[in-house]
This record gives C-alpha cells, structure tokens and sequence, in this order.
C-alpha cells in the first residue's frame, strides 16, 4: 500500500512522476477531501506561499508531514505542527541564487525602465511617444532587510555596483562588511534601493509601512522578493501615488494572487507573480527535496531537512 499524500500546489512533471510512483496522491482542488480520504492521508506536499490552510490541516486528523516546496513556513502553523507531531520539512540552499538574481532583475528593471520599455515597443509607441528616463543603478546606497542566506547573496550581487551596502536584522552579523543599521527607519532613510528578503508570518508584519516609505523618500523604491505580507500594501500604493517613494519591483503580494488594481496601472511598478525560485534547475532541485523528505519520512529514516 503507498502512502497517501495530498499535493496543493502543482510541481513540475519529473516530480510529479515520481511522486505519482511512490505515493497515492491526491491534487487539492478547494474541496476538502471527503472524511474516508482524509482519514487516510498522511503527507502533503504544498508551496511555501500556499502552506496548509488551517481548515486543510484540521481536516487531516492522521497528518504526519508536511514538506513544503519552498523556505518559506509563515504559512504553515509550526506550532500546531508541533501539538500534533507532524513534522515539517523546507528546501533551502537550493533556491538562494536564484531568488538573489531574481531580486537584482527587478531592480535592474525598475531602476532601468526594462518592463515598461517592453510593453512602450509592443504598443507600437516607439517613435510617438517618449520614454520617460530611467534611474542609475551604479553607487547607489543600497539596503536589505533581512540577512538571512537570500539576504546575504543579494548583498555579494550588489557588490560590483559599487554603492554603499546597509542592512537591517534582528542582530548584526559580524562576518560581513556591510554596514549594520539596527532600526528599519533609519536604514530607509540611509538608502534609494531597499530590498526586502526577510521572513514572512507575524514578526515581520507591515513592518515595511507609511514610516518606512516616507524614510525611504520621493527616490527611494523597495525590491520585494520575500512576502507580500511584510509590506502594508495599502500604504505602499498610496506612497506611490503620492510619489513619497519612487517605485517598486515586487514578486510577492499580499492576498496572492489578487494584486491591488492600482499596481497594475502604476508605470513605477515591475510586478511579476511569485516566480523568483521558478526556473527549471531550481524547482528540480526543491522537488527533489519534497519527494526525498517524504520518503526519507514514510521509510522511517532522518528527514533531510526538517525545520518541525
Ligand atoms: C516558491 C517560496 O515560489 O520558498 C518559498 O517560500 O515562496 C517560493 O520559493 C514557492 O514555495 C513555490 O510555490
């Protein structure tokens, strides 16, 4: 008899295949599955953005895994993975280089107008119209929040730019030459690129708000490659409007995958839809993960990288 795992976010074929092979899976719909089913499932494989709905989880009363194709856990709820003895699983390491690159493309294409000149050619303005102008990359001050491994290969990228380097953490890290900043307002204000690659979940909730923007400043534009819900997004749209900041690159939002109108008609704004671990290598990678973590987990061996 295969273990029976309920798969909630769609991975790529080769995965499927082999979780297909080794699993009785069940695809998640947005109907919970019947109580006969659920009595029997004992795994799910989900995204980090999607995590396990509460109501998912409470449905599955004999849950023993859960392994999320992703880092992120603020959509999990640990700690009733823990009451109940379900043990967790991530994949890190795997998908850092990419979200780093991803969030240095956004910024490039913020700051140079790559997305905008794009849609300006396609809508055969070229010739007509002008091109509003970019902003230099190159010296400026840049700042991360969060320096977590993300964090830390966002910085190493903004090396050859040749600006100033900040950042905001919990704690300082004293194997890095990056300037510590102990308070978010203060490095908004220190900086005109502000990248975002801390932790989802409630301690990083809206911290990126009206304060921040405004320390952030009419040329200042915040890169978000981490959560939507660490930005207030209400108060991020009317920054925007009110041109208190300059712009925003963001592949993250808060109600995924609802983005606010008003993003999408800003020409200040590069949108993309939650895709910086999205390329082939790496979503091989964080699958392989998924499926070794599940059956490391029902052949009763270690877990491979367990964060519950
Ligand atoms: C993925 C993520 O896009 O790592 C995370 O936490 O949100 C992303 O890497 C997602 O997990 C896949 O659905």
């Amino acid at each position: 008899m295969k273990p029976v795992i309920l798969q909630i976010e769609r991975m790529m074929p080769e995965i499927e295949k082999r979780l297909n092979e080794a699993f009785e899976v069940h695809h998640y719909t947005g109907d919970l599955p019947d109580t006969a089913l659920a009595e029997r499932i004992k795994g799910v494989a989900t995204g980090g953005g999607s995590g396990l709905a509460p109501k998912i989880f409470d449905a599955l009363p004999n849950l023993e895994i859960i392994a999320i194709n992703g880092v992120g856990t603020d959509a999990v709820d640990l700690e009733k993975a823990k009451a109940r003895g379900v043990r967790v699983t991530t994949t890190p390491g795997v998908l850092t280089n990419d979200v780093a690159d991803m969030a240095i493309g956004l910024m490039i294409s913020l700051l140079r107008n790559l997305a905008l000149g794009d849609r300006f050619i396609r809508a055969e303005k070229w010739g007509k119209e002008t091109m509003p102008l970019g902003r230099t990359v190159s010296g400026k001050p840049f700042g991360i929040m969060g320096l977590g491994h993300i964090g830390r290969n966002i910085a190493k990228r903004l090396v050859p730019f040749e600006g100033s380097i900040y950042y905001f953490d919990p704690r300082s890290h004293d194997d890095v030459p990056y300037v510590y900043v102990p308070n978010l307002v203060d490095l908004a204000k220190k900086v005109k690129v502000l990248f975002i690659a801390a932790s989802g979940g409630p301690k990083s909730l809206h911290t990126i708000n009206q304060e921040v923007l405004e320390a952030l400043g009419p040329e200042g534009v915040i890169i978000n490659v981490a959560r939507g819900s660490v930005v207030d997004e209400k108060a991020l749209v009317k920054a925007l409007q009110e041109k208190t900041i300059a712009g925003a690159a963001l592949d993250v939002f808060e109600h995924e995958p609802n983005v606010p109108a008003e993003l999408k008609s800003m020409d200040n704004v590069v949108i993309s839809p939650h895709q910086a671990s999205a390329t082939r290598e790496t979503r091989l990678a964080m699958g392989d993960l998924v499926f070794r973590n599940l059956e490391d987990h029902f052949a009763g061996k270690p877990l491979l990288t367990a964060v519950v």
